[in-house]
Formats: C-alpha cells, structure tokens, sequence
C-alpha cells in the first residue's frame, strides 16, 4: 500500500486510464446527460453538476472501473470506499485554486481520501489543464502559497462585496495568479486521469472548447472519510442517502461505506 511519490507531490497522473472505446461511452452518456454537445461550446452554458455520478445509473460503470480502483487501492489502500461527490464538468472552464476540504480537517496524510479526475477532451484542442501544487495537501498548511491564495481571495470577497465595486470588476479578473508557488500545469489526454489528495491545491483553467470530466471521491474507511461524506452531504445539491441500488453495488464490491 502507499506510494511514496504521491506521498510527496500528493498526486499522480494516469495516462490512457480509459481506453478510446471507454472515452466514447462516457462521453456519449454525458452528452445525453446534460444535453450539451461539442458544437454547443460557446452558444450554450457550460455545466458543472454536482453528485451527478452518484445520482444516475448510466454514469455508475466508473465508480467500479477496474483499472480506476486498482490505482486507487494502490493509494488509499484495501479499505478504499466510494464517498460520493461523483461530480461532472462539461464545457465548464475554471480558475480558481483550492482545496475539495476545508485543509483542518482531519486526514492521514499516508492513507488520503482521494479525488480522481477523468478527461475526455484533448488539452490541444480546448487549452483545459489541470493545475497542481505539489506537496501542499500536506499540514500544516502556512506555505507562502497558502498565504497568497488567502490574499486574493480576501482582495476579491472585499471588491466583489462592496457596492462600489459590485458590478465594475469583472468576475475572472483576479485569477489567483500564484506567484509564490511552483505550478505544475497538467495538459491531459482524453482518458487522462489525475488522482489527488482531496486537501492539494489545484485548479482547472479556462477553455477554448468542449471538455468533459468526471471527478469522484474514494477514501479509506476512517474518520477522515467520514467528515469528507458529511461534509458534501450538507449541501442540497448531494444526495442525503445513496440509491438502494447503488448501495448494493457498492457492498459487493467493497466500496460501500457505511
Ligand atoms: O476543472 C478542473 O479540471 C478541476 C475542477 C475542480 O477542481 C473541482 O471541481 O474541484
């Protein structure tokens, strides 16, 4: 169990997880999904839906991809379950660095809840990477990269709350630029997946045509996974409880938390 490079950099990326036949199916099932197809980028809005894997049954195949769960035992060890937040970007473009948890709550650094990030699109054909800052899922979270990102956020909750500014600056225009970090832009594939420690500092980017990902959450069965369950199980947008059926899935392939 464990892996000492995602120890360090609290990531790793697998190419050509999904071969070109899995990168059609889940494409096709997105596009059906959401409605958006690729000739729909830039006359309609992107989506960003939360918990849509969990919630729909044609999207469940990745949840138990076998190549998937094998890179993620790997990393979070034999106890591995999935712990919802099974999200979807399609046309979707952002920057805007973060943490998926809040960085005080509690993990094991050596046995992480994870996210895993999968691409359908082409980096060359959209310009849409995913941005990582190595080693900052590691506590105790004061790096002058930490700092930075307290700053803008700070500078623009204060211009985008006042009634002077409100309206006048243009959302996107403080884009976190990160100066004080060394960034390390992933260009991915499609069938590209990156999988991260849960607390790592990361983005996405803006884009210049249809993408379309799938980002879902495994963790061991501690207490760390449960925090990260009820964390995202407040908000409405997830569903409070799994589908009966989904449950079943989950048991029989031991990726059930309970
Ligand atoms: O757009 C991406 O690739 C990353 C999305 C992301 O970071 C998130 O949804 O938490």
């Amino acid at each position: 169990m464990g892996s000492p490079g995602f120890e360090r950099d609290g990531y790793v990326l697998v190419r050509g997880l999904l071969d070109p036949s899995e990168v059609a199916f889940f494409k096709q099932r997105i596009q059906k999904l959401t409605a958006l197809r690729d000739d729909d980028f830039g006359r309609r809005p992107g989506r960003y839906l939360r918990d849509v894997i969990t919630k729909n049954e044609a999207l469940w195949p990745i949840i138990f991809h076998e190549r998937l769960l094998a890179h993620v035992r790997g990393i979070v060890g034999p106890t591995a379950r999935y712990l919802q937040n099974g999200d979807l970007l399609a046309h979707f473009g952002t920057w805007n660095w973060h943490r998926d948890v809040p960085a005080k709550m509690f993990s094991d650094p050596r046995r992480p809840v994870v996210r895993a990030a999968i691409y359908l699109h082409d980096f060359a054909a959209t310009g849409s990477r995913l941005g990582v800052i190595a080693g900052s899922h590691r506590p105790p979270h004061r790096s002058l990269a930490d700092r930075e990102l307290r700053f803008w956020n700070g500078l623009s909750e204060r211009l985008y709350a006042r009634t002077l500014t409100r309206g006048l600056v243009p959302a996107g225009l403080l884009r976190q630029p990160m100066w004080t970090a060394r960034k390390t832009m992933i260009r991915t594939s499609p069938g590209d997946c990156v999988i991260f420690d849960a607390k790592l500092l990361h983005s996405g980017t803006a884009i210049t045509g249809p993408t379309y990902k799938m980002l879902l959450s495994y963790g061991p069965d501690d207490e760390a996974s449960r925090a990260h369950v009820e964390h995202f199980r407040t908000r409405t947008d997830y569903l409070a409880e799994l589908p009966e059926a989904l449950r079943s899935r989950l048991a029989a392939h031991e990726l059930l938390f309970a």
